[in-house]
């Protein structure tokens, strides 16, 4: 009994010398582990008077409850004093300066993309990505291009066998929307497009972005009017267009259009090679034929079309000279597009 409570004491002394959590484990251990003494005093059972065992393997079993309960108490204090220590040492200092941390920026295609986007969702146009990889008939026989159309020629469409190809515009996925939605509708078409054309304006892979109108009594000063308010607010506030004929086979009558040069404000300098406008984009009433091919009613329904290559209009607006450096994603260049 007395040694019982010696042991109690010293296990009281020593734990509460230990300072953290690991010292107090060695202590307890010392006691309570494989090597400890209260495992020795049982050990000694052997050397005890047979009728004497049971009461003294009580007794040692009571001390190593209250040795358990000693250091079960001892290591809730220990550690609520470490994690006060931690705390404290932990402290965040807000007033110390951050750190700062390098942001990307968005790609001049990507930025200009999605301000088309923001534009003409205002204007209330739906979004409709079609497949890259398309057939023969909806990139170019259902857009009313002939056979012998040059569009069709080797040098500028790349065909990947067994009637398929790159689409070399976006308008192919809209005649798959048309061919579903019944109008009137309102829709843009942004995507990525491929043509086999190389120089510092040209890029074998380029994106688009084509809108398509069909309602009842669409006419060409609709198109004009939804064209000016794109150049407002993607060049400048006093930016105008006009319009001047040309042919796509898709479109009847076509128009290829300019807007006044943002840089000279239409007087004429070299960016607008002294005529004060800048060709931007192509468009036109949708022919009628196209109409019929997907099924709606020509004499019914008008539409009108255009089409953008967003890297032309990157380039204009953010005055960058070869489309190159477009693809090249050099950080120099990237970088001055942070907002
Ligand atoms: C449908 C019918 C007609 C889309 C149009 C253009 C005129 C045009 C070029 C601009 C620069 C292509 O990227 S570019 O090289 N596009 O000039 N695109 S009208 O006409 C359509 C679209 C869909 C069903």
């Amino acid at each position: 009994m007395n040694e019982n409570e010696e042991i109690v004491r010293e296990a009281e002394r020593l734990s509460e010398q230990a300072e953290d959590s690991r010292a107090l484990y060695e202590v307890k251990m010392s006691f309570l582990g494989r090597t400890g003494k209260v495992t020795s005093l049982m050990k000694r059972m052997k050397e005890i008077a047979q009728e004497l065992r049971p009461a003294f393997g009580k007794e040692v079993n009571a001390l190593r409850e209250r040795l358990e309960a000693l250091f079960a108490a001892r290591e809730e204090r220990v550690k609520e004093r470490e994690l006060a220590r931690r705390l404290a040492r932990e402290k965040v200092d807000v007033t110390m300066p951050g750190r700062r941390s390098r942001t990307g920026a968005l790609h001049p295609v990507t930025k200009v993309k999605e301000e088309l986007i923001d534009i003409f969702s205002g204007m209330g146009f739906e979004v409709f990505e079609g497949p890259e990889i398309e057939n023969d008939y909806y990139n170019f026989t259902a857009l009313n291009t002939p056979a012998d159309h040059p569009a069709r020629d080797m040098q500028d469409t790349f065909y990947l066998g067994e009637g398929l190809l790159l689409r070399t515009q976006t308008s192919a996925g809209q005649i798959r929307f048309m061919e579903k939605r019944k109008p009137p509708f309102k829709m843009l078409s942004p995507g990525r497009v491929f043509r086999s054309d190389d120089d510092a304006t040209h890029s074998p892979m380029f994106h688009q972005m084509e809108g398509l109108v069909v309602d009842r009594g669409v006419t060409l000063c609709d198109l004009k009017g939804m064209l000016d308010e794109f150049a407002r607010t993607m060049f400048s506030a006093s930016s105008r267009t006009r319009l001047r004929p040309s042919y796509f086979p898709f479109t009847e009558p076509s128009v290829e259009v300019d807007v006044s040069c943002a840089s000279c404000g239409g007087k004429g300098c070299p960016l607008c090679k002294g005529t004060g406008w800048i060709e931007v984009l192509g468009a036109g009433m949708v022919n009628r034929r196209v109409l019929e091919n997907c099924g709606v009613d020509p004499d019914e329904y008008t539409g009108f079309a255009f089409g953008m290559g967003i890297e032309r209009i990157a380039m204009l607006k953010y005055g960058i000279n070869n489309i190159k450096l477009l693809t090249e994603n050099d950080t120099r260049f990237l970088e001055q597009f942070k907002d």
